[in-house]
């Protein structure tokens, strides 16, 4: 394996045992990586899950191989910029002058608006506050917005708008397993957080009845007592059925809707004047088994929902949201041991990266940009003006037609690859050979990386010390094991120095996480995501810590809502929503639903994952899922390619036949970039509310190519 460094860096030959946690997805299971020389010069690895009270000392097969990939030779290891077409090494001080003059001169003359900050939810508490206060006191621009968008927005918007407050979990895991009915919808823990499996399986055994809704027999809906095979972008008229089912049996808590809710008149009204016969066929399943969830959810004592991005990537996953919430509002499921909400975070700090203001409206703490009480406070901790804050920018995809627009000239990328991250990524990618000047900070050359002027090599996990604030809001610390690899930079450190190159070096003068985490605490104090009781000790005695915690004193809140929830009047808040269709509806030329979304061994973009030999190996290629009986139909054999297309362009996969998906949908993973970019199809429409696009449903026509 030459793709590991040989330095023993770390000295001499006995076993350096490295106490990290995995940087991929949002359970953030602790692991020791150790690393040993056994026989000759090559170091050999073995990793170990440490016991926590998320994983359980369990790990899944890409923590198994997270430090291949940190561990590489391919990784970036120095600044390199674009001259003439190829990238060649330059210094770390002719890199910020670089990026220093050509600001300053787009600033000039076109606003400080021409520059663009975007950000991403694996960037560390630290990083992404600090990155959400470079854009507006570094910069002074009012362009930041980040990869959650497309990721936690739904979920959030609507767990602000329903309880007040946006917390993955609203309760911790261990509460799994007093639920005695489950409702798993468009979420596939099993590949997506498979450490967690655990905490369901122990929920059947204890007697609980478990439903899955997913257009595709996944992994976790292999699990179910119920699987309902939703036709993609129909889960609010779903939703809408198991309410009816709920409330035509009476199953509803009359005593926790009058005391703790508003809105169930209009919700009820509504759902009387809906058909069920038409919600099974919209839905694409039998009224009996909508009838038959429903029933089981409601007669259940306890009962929990948990949501990703399945329902919440299309264009009405706020409202979709909103609906299953509904369902456990009526049914007074939420702030009891057994009963709660999860919206199951994605990256290693989806959580805490939507927290702390990289998002385009947001300030630290939940604060909102456009509030002017919450303005001042934090221009009081940042020691600015109000005034001088910048107002609210706009949403990841929605920074991307600015940049077509040319509004947006320059762009700073930390954290994410968004020409394959981002839908209709053939306009994306057009839009940013526009910009006058691309920098992208991170591990590898991605495919953003390969457009960029000028690349910023940064630090991976077993380099860098934060925290992470995992799916359950319980904020953890990441030690740091090794000195960064060749000249890389933390992502806040490659902040603080590009602003002291533009002049704003006083509000940047850190020395180290820590120093930032400290501000962040001050600047989250009092807003929604205290965390000002929270301390790197703490962190190192405690097991994390949930937040809100707004004081040392207090433990932090493990189950939200016991009492009241968090809008000022106590009480959550019901809405009736309608049956809405996918905007794009399949038709004669495009006859077929695309979805897309994930496998166990690959992550995102990919970027991390395929540069891990062990995890490469396993996928080594991109794939269509097919009913048979579809793919017969148009002459496709099993393996062969197929060329794919939506109105937006064409891509080309291998074909895999699967009895296990419906005969109108099919399905492509997102992690390969170029021919294989799956995003090259999805639609560049997006939800009104949360802004958050529909990745999870446009309309294509499979073509067999020879
Ligand atoms: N292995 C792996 N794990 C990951 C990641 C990864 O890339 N790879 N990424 C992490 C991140 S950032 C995230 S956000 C999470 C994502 O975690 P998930 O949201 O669980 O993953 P997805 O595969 O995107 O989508 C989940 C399921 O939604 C189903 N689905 C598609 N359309 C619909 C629909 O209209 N309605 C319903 N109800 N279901 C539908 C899909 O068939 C799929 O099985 O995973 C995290 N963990
Ligand atoms: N079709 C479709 N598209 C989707 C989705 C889908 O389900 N379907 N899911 C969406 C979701 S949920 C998400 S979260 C997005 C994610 O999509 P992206 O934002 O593109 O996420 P990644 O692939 O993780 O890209 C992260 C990049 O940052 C680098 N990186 C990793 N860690 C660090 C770090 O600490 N610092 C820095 N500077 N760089 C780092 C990686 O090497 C990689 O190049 O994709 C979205 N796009
Ligand atoms: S990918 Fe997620 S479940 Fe797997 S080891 Fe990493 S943090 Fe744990
Ligand atoms: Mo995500």
């Amino acid at each position: 394996m030459n793709h590991v460094i040989e330095k023993r860096s770390e000295g001499s030959r006995s076993p350096f045992v490295m106490n990290t946690q995995c940087p991929f997805c949002s359970v953030q299971c602790k692991m020791q990586v150790i690393q040993e020389w056994k026989d000759g010069a090559k170091p050999s690895y073995t990793i170990v899950g440490v016991p926590n009270a998320a994983s359980e000392g369990r790990l899944c097969v890409k923590g198994m191989n997270a430090y291949q990939h940190a561990l590489t030779e391919e990784r970036l290891q120095y600044p390199m910029a674009k001259r003439d077409g190829e990238f060649v090494r330059i210094s770390w001080e002719e890199a910020c002058s670089m990026i220093g003059m050509k600001l300053r001169e787009l600033q000039e003359s076109y606003g400080r608006d021409s520059v663009g900050v975007y950000g991403g939810g694996s960037l560390t508490n630290e990083s992404a506050y600090l990155l959400g206060k470079f854009a507006r006191v570094g910069l002074q621009s009012k362009y930041i917005d980040y990869n959650g968008r497309f990721c936690m927005s739904a979920a959030a918007s609507a767990g602000n708008k329903a309880f007040g407050i946006d917390r993955g979990l609203t309760n911790p895991l261990s509460d799994i397993s007093l639920a005695k009915c489950i409702i798993l919808s468009g979420t596939n823990i099993a590949e997506c957080q498979p450490t967690l499996m655990p905490y369901f399986t122990r929920a059947k055994e204890n007697g609980a009845f478990l439903i899955v809704i997913d257009p595709r027999v996944t992994a976790t809906a292999e699990l179910a007592d119920l699987h309902l095979k939703v036709r993609p972008g129909m889960d609010a008229a779903l939703a809408n059925g198991l309410l009816k089912a709920v409330l035509e049996k009476g199953y509803v808590d009359e005593g926790f809707l009058a005391s703790r809710t508003k809105g169930v008149g209009d919700v009820r009204k509504h759902v009387e004047s809906l058909d069920m016969a038409e919600l099974a066929e919209m839905t694409g399943i039998e009224e009996e088994l909508i009838r038959k969830a429903g029933e089981a959810f409601g007669a259940a004592p306890t009962g929990m929902i948990f949501t990703a991005r399945g329902v919440e990537q299309h264009t009405d996953g706020y409202m979709s949201v909103r609906n299953l919430l509904n369902l456990l509002l009526v049914t007074g499921k939420l702030g009891k041991p057994g009963c709660g909400y999860g919206a199951v975070t994605g990256q290693a700090n989806g959580q805490g990266g939507r927290e702390h203001g990289q998002k385009a409206d947001q300030l630290p703490g939940y604060r909102m940009i456009d509030n002017p009480e919450h303005r001042s406070y934090v221009a009081s901790v940042w020691g600015i003006d109000p005034e001088e804050l910048p107002g609210k920018g706009v949403s990841a995809y929605e920074m991307m037609e600015k940049v077509h627009e040319r509004e947006i000239r320059a762009l700073i990328l930390m954290g994410s690859n968004p020409v394959v991250s981002n839908p209709n990524a053939n306009f994306v990618q057009e839009g940013l050979e526009k910009l006058d000047f691309l920098v992208v900070a991170d591990m590898f050359i991605s495919e953003t990386g390969r457009m960029a002027d000028l690349l910023l090599p940064v630090t991976a996990y077993l380099e860098n010390e934060g925290t992470t604030t995992n799916l359950e809001g319980r904020v953890l610390l990441r030690e740091a094991n090794k000195a960064p690899l060749g000249e890389c930079k933390h992502d806040w450190q490659v902040l603080c120095d590009i602003a002291e190159e533009l002049g704003r070096g006083r509000w940047f003068s850190f020395e180290s996480s820590e120093a930032i985490f400290e501000e962040l605490r001050l600047a989250s104090k009092g807003g929604l995501a205290d965390y000002y009781g929270i301390t790197y000790d703490r962190l190192r005695r405690e097991e994390g810590v949930y937040w809100p915690c707004p004081s040392v004193d207090q433990p932090g809140e493990q189950r939200l809502f016991a009492a009241s929830f968090a809008h000022d009047d106590g009480r959550a808040e019901l809405v009736p929503v309608d049956n809405h269709y996918p905007k794009e509806r399949v038709d004669g030329e495009y006859p077929l639903y695309l979805t897309t979304g994930r496998v166990l061994s690959h992550y995102l973009t990919g970027v991390q994952t395929r540069k891990s030999p062990s995890l490469a190996a396993r996928e080594i290629e991109s794939f269509i899922e097919v009913h048979p009986s579809v793919a017969r139909k148009y002459g496709i054999a099993e393996g062969s390619l197929v060329s794919v297309t939506s109105r937006r362009g064409t891509v080309v996969l291998r074909c895999h036949y699967s009895v296990k998906i419906r005969q109108d949908t099919v399905f492509v993973p997102m992690h390969w970039g170029d021919v294989q970019n799956v995003n090259k199809l999805t639609s560049e429409q997006l939800d009104p509310t949360c802004r958050m696009p529909g990745f999870k449903v446009c309309a294509v026509k499979l073509e067999r190519l020879y």
